[in-house]
């Protein structure tokens, strides 16, 4: 008897094999760690980083480092031209409508910080309420608070349910005239749950309320089309999808982009200044005072040339795969539970052990060469809806391998063993 194999599952092998291939362009993921081969599985932290990205950085630093926007000289220009071909990258990337919709900012905490600054008093009086989610990171909690410290705003809080899902129905109801903005995680970084953003986004625009959209955990996995979402705003890292540290995207549509006044004051920000007025420059450059991580900017195009060679589908049923082997198997494990058990989940499993204090998992799993991130995973909240005070998280990438699951399924029960 021999098995059938349809074409579609020929198909996926194909496509899993093409993506395994792709572990060799990340150099880091080659070292040995306290003796052992590194298993590298806090990708929700940061992602490593391809060969290509490195040699864009040091191309970059060797042959094209000058200040940009600034210069006649040749090296100026050409830094500039690298840097704006970096900001149309990240526009198409995106699907956004035009490239002055793409603000350079730090990191996703900072285009956070940056809508509730500007955008956040010209919307919040006192009284008026700012809806976010109890599984938000506290880069999209604490900007808010400030917001409502400063305005008498008040922040409102959508529940989840026992399995870390956003419960929709009290979404509905906590949307109210009062309701100025609503800002929501794509994916939880502590629970790996994939919100249904596209839909919560139809909710809030039937009552005219705009809403801004972290993504800084969804970019790395999934193909983002803001357009498509009708996301007001949408903000993520470069070092999270296997660009550099230093250098995120705020995308924010041109007629609020327009209306909001500029975040911080400095160079390359305006038109013209006298002690008397100063004239600001136009969209993006408004928003972007001081000379910024231009390397960052140009390196932040490399990945995403290289995330556009990827089979990003392919990666998204790979990272799947790679969930649900290890679910399975931690399931195995006596006393261990999974925090984040949502239908829809991104490549998350966040964990506790009955009797074992997180640090201590992840201090065993490190003498093993695995990196995992334990603690709150600056999501307090999240660790109070589940009364943990802090859980360990495994969070994978397309580079890693069943191979290596199997190993950190080893170094637990290793972990169960000494301290169990
Ligand atoms: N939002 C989410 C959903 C995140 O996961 C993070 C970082 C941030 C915002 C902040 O990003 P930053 O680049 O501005 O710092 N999350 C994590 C993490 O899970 N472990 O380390 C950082």
């Amino acid at each position: 008897m021999h098995t059938v194999t349809s074409q579609s599952d020929q198909d996926l092998k194909d496509r899993f094999l093409a993506i395994r291939g792709c572990r060799h362009h990340f150099p880091l993921l080659r070292q040995r760690v306290n003796g052992k081969p590194l298993v590298y599985f806090d990708n929700a932290a940061t992602s490593q980083k391809p060969q290509v990205v490195i040699d864009t950085l040091m191309r970059y630093y060797e042959e094209e480092n000058s200040n940009i926007h600034r210069g006649v000289h040749y090296l100026s220009e050409r830094a500039t031209q690298a840097y704006e071909a970096a900001r149309v990258k990240v526009q198409h990337f995106l699907n956004a409508a035009h490239h002055r919709e793409i603000i350079f900012v730090r990191g996703t905490t900072e285009g956070i910080n940056l809508v509730s600054s500007t955008y956040g008093p010209m919307k919040v009086g006192p009284g008026d309420e700012i809806l976010i989610s109890t599984m938000e990171h506290h880069s999209n909690i604490v900007p808010w608070q400030i917001l409502c410290e400063k305005t008498g705003g008040v922040l409102r809080v959508i529940p989840i349910n026992d399995a870390g899902e956003i419960i929709l129905g009290e979404y509905e109801k906590l949307l109210t005239p009062r309701t100025k903005i609503v800002a929501l995680t794509h994916v939880s970084n502590a629970l790996g749950t994939i919100n249904p953003v596209r839909k919560m986004i139809d909710l809030a625009h039937a009552q005219g309320i705009p809403v801004l959209i972290d993504g800084a955990q969804a970019v790395p996995h999934m193909k983002v089309d803001v357009r498509e979402l009708d996301a007001d705003f949408y903000t993520f890292s470069a070092h999270k999808m296997f660009g550099p540290t230093g250098v995120g995207i705020l995308y924010g549509k041109t007629k609020l982009l327009d209306a909001m006044p500029p975040y911080q004051g400095g160079g390359d920000m305006i038109k013209s200044v006298t002690f008397e007025k100063t004239i600001y420059n136009d969209l993006p450059y408004k928003f972007e005072a001081g000379t910024p991580s231009i390397a960052g900017g140009i390196g932040l195009g490399a990945a995403i040339d290289y995330m556009n060679e990827l089979d990003m589908a392919g990666v998204a049923a790979f990272e799947q795969e790679l969930l649900s082997y290890a679910t399975r198997l931690v399931g195995e494990i006596p006393g261990l539970r999974i925090i984040g058990t949502a239908r829809e989940k991104a490549g998350v499993l966040s964990f506790v052990i009955e009797g074992i204090h997180p640090h201590d998992i992840g201090t065993i799993l490190d003498d093993e060469g695995i990196a995992i991130r334990t603690g709150h995973h600056c999501a307090q909240p999240v660790m109070q809806r589940f009364g943990v005070p802090a859980t360990a998280r495994a969070s994978f990438a397309f580079y890693n391998t069943k191979e290596e699951i199997d190993v950190f399924i080893g170094a637990l029960r290793k972990v169960i063993e000494v301290l169990g």
